[in-house]
């Protein structure tokens, strides 16, 4: 009864900002992102006898607190569906910075979910683990796809039809890159779950962004399709800036960015200037990720340099499906 699964985190070109039930993690909006090849979680499950409840250690340390019950939530909807009652050992390595940004939970809970069921003995399909997934972090039922994914908002009140599907796998588009650059290794202070609630019930500007959403990922579908990198790269920087809008907008107002953000987003649209095919995206985080064609890497990464105080830039290509991994982490 031990299972080790691989995810890689995911970067949406449409956001996810705002549930419309915060038990099951029902999303106001359809969502798009990529799966990222370089950003990935391993997790181990053991489900075990002798424990007398769920442990769980994360990046060397012993979860506590909010996250523990997190992951505790979760196993229980596991143990519950596959009939057990042992506690779980949980043991999870991200290869990049965790809760800064850098959609760790959503490669946290995707790992988690295949993990965790394998270990419980649960057969699930990539669908019912996508809902299951969500359930753990909105974000997360996208990881369990690798290349161009949508998550489908659904309609049905139990969740069942709000899962994620992939549109494209990477080698669609295998020229596509998303440059992750780390600006900082602090933690976030405002969590997404509580900021995305507090701007649902308080930006004057949440019924537009929901008004102005099926258009943009309508645009950002055909993009993908037709491998533009214009045309995904403007729609996802304009998706990106009024999803930060709200943030600003909401009370009390939530910023995420730092003086490097500013500066980084300044240099891309220098970069365009200069004729340089390179968009941003920006998270629950100050980190700028920077979107171009392989060609471009080089001349971007250039540009990025110039830039002082970049902690590191990861290149990154579209990802690839969570995977169960031959080899445990205990
Ligand atoms: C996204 N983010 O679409 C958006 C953009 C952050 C900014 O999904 O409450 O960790 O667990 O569902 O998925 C981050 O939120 O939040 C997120 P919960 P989650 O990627």
């Amino acid at each position: 009864m031990k299972a080790t699964a691989a995810a890689n985190a995911n970067i949406a070109l449409v956001k996810y900002w705002g549930k419309r039930d915060e038990k099951l993690v029902l999303p106001q909006n359809a969502s798009v992102s990529v799966t990222l090849d370089g950003l990935e979680t391993q997790t181990t499950v053991e489900f075990l006898q002798k424990l007398t409840k769920d442990e769980v250690v994360l990046d060397g340390k012993k979860a506590e607190g909010i996250e523990l019950e997190r992951v505790e939530k979760f196993l229980d909807l596991i143990r519950e569906k596959a009939g057990i009652g042992e506690n779980a050992k949980v043991v999870s390595k991200n290869n990049f910075p965790a809760a800064a940004g850098l959609a760790s939970s959503a490669s946290g809970f995707a790992a988690l979910a295949l993990a965790a069921t394998k270990a419980a003995g649960l057969r699930l399909d990539k669908r019912e683990l996508s809902v299951l997934a969500r359930i753990g972090s909105g974000s997360a039922c996208r990881s369990i796809f690798g290349g161009f994914v949508e998550w489908l908002k659904g309609s049905v009140a139990d969740g069942s039809d709000s899962f994620a599907e992939q549109l494209v796998p990477g080698s669609y588009w295998p020229e596509f890159r998303m440059i992750v650059n780390v600006l900082s290794d602090e933690k976030k202070k405002v969590k997404s779950r509580e900021g995305m609630k507090q701007s649902v019930e308080s930006s004057p500007y949440y019924g537009a962004w929901l008004e102005s959403l099926e258009e943009d990922l309508e645009e950002m579908k055909e993009g993908i399709m037709q491998k533009d990198i214009e045309k995904v790269g403007e729609i996802a920087e304009h998706n990106c800036l009024k999803m930060h809008s709200l943030m600003f907008t909401t009370k009390p107002a939530i910023v995420y960015w730092n003086d490097l953000t500013v500066k980084m987003m300044k240099a891309v649209w220098e970069m365009r200037e200069k004729g340089l095919k390179a968009y941003f995206t920006i998270d629950a985080g100050p980190h700028v990720k920077v979107m171009c064609l392989e060609k471009d890497v080089k001349k971007v990464l250039g540009e990025i340099k110039r830039v002082k105080g970049v902690k590191k830039s990861i290149v990154c290509r579209p990802g690839f499906d969570a995977r169960l991994l031959p080899k445990n982490l205990f």
